[in-house]
């Protein structure tokens, strides 16, 4: 309590200690998708019919809970599939291990995946030697691996969470990154300092990136450039508007014409979404896509199967809210008329 009151414990770790409590009296709408182990981020697409699930794995580790996330540890990739929304969950096993990826030394955070031309795609972020976030690249002949990891990191990626977006006219995009420990903020200046900078509260807030993928899906076709997320004024959103603000964990993903650009609030726990009618944005905010869930870290996915609109989402009820030890879940989305999506209480 002390500790607490002289600020000497981190977010993360008052979150937890809070969620530890509360975690036996919550009722899911939904129940882990598997139990034998802890994933997280899960990144959902539908290839050959099949839901395929791309999440973090999720591990025990001696490293402290902190704001930089020192407690997300994670060393491997494993690969889920669904034949059908309620069918039994396939894990296709270890698809991808830091061991194999030349440039990494640890922390493999949230991936995603796309195919083009019958190959797939595995993006990953890791901490390079130098401790600096870089997005990686592996290829496989089937969704379900095993990846084969790019001996570099591709060139110009920095920070966390890329996520990409095949438009309908077959091109792909990535979108990435993240602040407070996917270091977002030590880039604002173009190039990697080692410090953190962040903008004033009353500033416009730090942008999340989007390039295009080159043809051979290896590396960015042209320099990141920032997505704008803006309000109803449409001025940017400021740094201080925690509620709305990007934080981390970029999903894009298309309806009825229209892109729809969602990411996590990080600090205010909300899954949220802006739209736009451009690849590149600039996506105006228009309200929250799921309410916190159990757990620091919320991070999600949006796919489309046989006609109906998946979340794909995780919290830590099956660790008893331990924050670093979470569970992917799937549930139902649905819009309205006017295609706003409908929030998703995550308990009852
Ligand atoms: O899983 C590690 C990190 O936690 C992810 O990269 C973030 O999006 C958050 O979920």
């Amino acid at each position: 309590m002390l500790k607490e009151k002289l600020n000497l414990i981190s977010d993360a770790e008052r979150v937890q200690k809070q969620d530890m409590q509360k975690a036996a009296s919550l009722t899911s709408i939904a129940e882990p998708l598997v139990t034998h182990m802890y994933t997280a981020d899960p990144s959902a697409h539908v290839f050959n019919g099949k839901i395929y699930i791309y999440p973090s794995h999720d591990i025990e580790t001696d490293s402290p809970v902190n704001d930089n996330g020192d407690q997300y540890a994670m060393r491997d990739y494993h690969v889920f599939s669904l034949d059908s929304e309620l069918s039994e969950v396939t894990d296709h096993g270890c698809v991808l291990d830091v061991a194999d990826v030349a440039w990494a030394e640890k922390q493999m955070w949230a991936p995603d995946a796309a195919e083009k031309n019958g190959k797939y795609y595995l993006y990953f972020p890791a901490r390079d030697y130098q401790g600096v976030f870089r997005l990686g690249v592996a290829s496989a002949d089937q969704p379900c691996g095993p990846f084969v990891a790019e001996q570099q990191p591709m060139q110009g990626s920095f920070s966390i969470d890329p996520a990409v977006f095949c438009d309908d006219d077959g091109q792909h995009y990535i979108y990435f990154g993240g602040i407070w420990g996917g270091q977002l903020q030590r880039w604002a200046s173009g190039k990697y300092q080692d410090k953190d900078i962040y903008p004033a509260d009353d500033a416009p807030a730090l942008l999340p990136k989007v390039a295009k993928l080159s043809d051979d899906m290896l590396e960015f076709a042209h320099p990141a450039q920032d997505i704008q997320v803006i309000d109803e004024n449409g001025e940017l959103i400021l740094a201080g508007d925690t509620d709305r603000r990007f934080f981390e964990g970029p999903w894009l993903h298309k309806y009825q014409g229209k892109y729809y650009f969602s990411y996590s609030t990080g600090d205010t726990h909300k899954i949220v979404y802006a739209t736009g009618d451009s690849p590149y944005g600039p996506f105006t905010y228009q309200g929250v896509i799921l309410e916190p869930v159990l757990g620091w870290t919320t991070h999600h996915s949006i796919a489309e199967y046989q006609g109906k609109w998946y979340l794909f989402y995780h919290d830590c009820t099956l660790s008893g809210g331990q924050t670093h030890l979470r569970s992917m879940k799937m549930t139902e989305l649905t819009y309205d008329k006017q295609g706003n999506i409908k929030t998703i209480k995550p308990y009852v």
